[in-house]
């Protein structure tokens, strides 16, 4: 199928409307202390993997796989596959928490940690926050810090096998100490910025940060 990195995904699907609804009536909001120092407030556990995205799923072959990191950072690149295969690989063991209320606890990823990502392309002194793009026209945006956690990757794997196309696949963000919205599925592109730039869910309605333990579902 054709990649379609430069079109905006649809906003007016049913999907949008009710997330859009649940952000102005601030659902699932408790305002509570954290339950245990491991499941945040309003989260359940989940044992099944719930796939969760706008309804387009992109089929990115290895050999057209790319990704394209930019904005300000003093050694811009693009990847293909066998380059990223080629940067130091790091295995991580981490909990899912979607602002939709489920958790999942220890997910095994393998891929290219974050911090050797930011080794190779060096972010320049201005860069602050970082807009994630996929290949179904997704974006999302995080502090350069959040992205830069030791927790986060480029994730190739799940549970010791290639991710799934629903689940993200050929790769996918994973930063684990945020909501997952903040994960971008099927990355195309990584763009350091110097000023904050709400990405598609942040536009309708949710957290420009998004921190699971203070709540930080809704802007
Ligand atoms: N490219 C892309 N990434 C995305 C999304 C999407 O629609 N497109 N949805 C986000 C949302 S809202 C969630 S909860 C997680 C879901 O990931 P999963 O389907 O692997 O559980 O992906 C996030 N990353
Ligand atoms: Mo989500």
């Amino acid at each position: 199928m054709r990649i379609m990195d430069d079109e905006q995904p649809p906003a007016d699907t049913k999907l949008t409307r009710s997330k859009q609804r649940w952000a102005s009536e601030r659902k699932f909001i408790t305002g509570a202390r954290v339950a245990d120092d491991r499941l945040p407030p309003g989260q359940h556990l989940v044992r099944d993997w719930p796939v969760l995205d706008l309804g387009r799923q992109p089929d990115v072959s290895l050999d057209r796989w790319r990704l394209t990191v930019k904005g300000l950072v003093a050694r811009p690149v693009t990847l293909d596959w066998a380059a990223f295969l080629a940067l130091p690989q790091t295995d991580l063991r981490s909990d899912i928490h979607c602002v939709t209320t489920w958790s999942r606890y220890d997910n095994d990823w393998a891929g290219v940690s974050t911090h050797d990502l930011l080794d190779l392309v060096e972010p320049r002194d201005e860069a602050a926050f970082v807009m994630l793009h996929g290949y179904d026209g997704y974006t999302t945006n995080v502090p350069l810090a959040d992205f830069g956690s030791p927790q986060a990757l480029i994730a190739r794997t799940w549970q010791g096998k290639p991710l799934t196309r629903e689940h993200g696949g050929p790769a996918r963000l994973v930063i684990p100490h945020l909501y997952f919205w903040k994960s971008a599925k099927w990355i195309s592109a990584i763009e350091f910025l110097g000023a904050d730039r709400p990405g598609f869910w942040e536009v309708n309605g949710y957290h420009m940060r998004g921190d699971p333990w203070a709540e930080e579902r809704y802007s």
